[in-house]
């Protein structure tokens, strides 16, 4: 079987709102990737895979075992994984997701796949509005900050800052589409594509699956989450899809509820 499929999947908030609730997620999301395995070439996890993620020098948070041995069956596998920073987890220590073998991108990405651009984020921080955020962002991506939460005991910081996660996004909150012009992440895509032209504008951290084709061949997609939507998107080297595990049949089906032709 050719090894030709690359997913990309983001926002599965691991650990919200509590760690039952998450495992019955992670063994969905586990189920995708074993059914993926075989053909799969690369995963990128686009931000938020964990609710909240910090490593201490010598500790993580405990738990996501099934999620942590499917990605090394990955890695073993020589299958490559790439994962981009969101906000819930722009904490974790790069250098030891490196270690274990996870290429970790802090910033947006250009990357070519079989003849196509692929312009990736999480999407956080972008397009207009949000200047609160935006200066938190600044805060908390300084290494001073990130140096003065290690000197929290493990226990404490690891409760406070599960706390303050769950607190800044209603985790079970269901995101619904109202119009594209409240599409704050399109509106970054449409500008963008003036000064950096891409196939693809691929972004999690809206929470809701959306694919908008603009500009004749150009496409905005946000690939939804892991707590409402169970979306993700496949690429091969003929198509690039969004798509929905269907969790209670163990089945993959195209997603097309929120599919916006020339919109532009
Ligand atoms: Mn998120």
């Amino acid at each position: 079987m050719n090894k030709d499929v690359v997913l990309m999947v983001s926002d599965l908030h691991l650990g919200a709102p509590d760690m039952e609730t998450s495992l019955i997620r992670e063994k969905h999301f586990c189920q995708l990737l074993q059914t993926y395995r075989p053909k799969l070439k690369a995963l990128y996890l686009l931000g938020d895979v964990f609710d909240f993620w910090f490593d201490y020098r010598s500790v993580s948070p405990k738990g996501y075992h099934r999620f942590w041995g499917e990605l090394m069956n990955l890695i073993d596998d020589q299958i490559e994984i790439h994962y981009f920073l969101g906000n819930h987890d722009m904490w974790l220590c790069i250098d030891y997701f490196k270690s274990i073998g996870i290429i970790v991108h802090s910033e947006k990405k250009i990357i070519e796949l079989y003849g196509k651009t692929y312009f990736l984020a999480h999407g956080d921080g972008l397009g207009p509005k949000d200047y609160k955020y935006k200066n938190l962002k600044k805060i908390f991506r300084c290494k001073l900050a990130q140096n003065m939460f290690g000197l929290i005991h493990p226990n404490l910081g690891i409760w406070l800052g599960s706390k303050l996660s769950n607190k800044s996004r209603n985790s079970q909150k269901k995101e619904e589409f109202i119009s594209l012009e409240n599409e704050w992440l399109f509106t970054y895509v449409k500008k963008k594509f003036l000064t950096q032209p891409c196939d693809y504008y691929i972004f999690g951290h809206r929470h809701l699956p959306l694919h908008i084709e603009f500009n004749q061949k150009s496409n905005y997609i946000n690939l939804g989450d892991w707590i409402n939507y169970f979306t993700f998107v496949e690429i091969n080297p003929s198509q690039t899809r969004l798509r929905k595990y269907a969790p209670n049949d163990n089945e993959i089906i195209d997603y097309t509820e929120h599919h916006f032709l020339d919109a532009l």
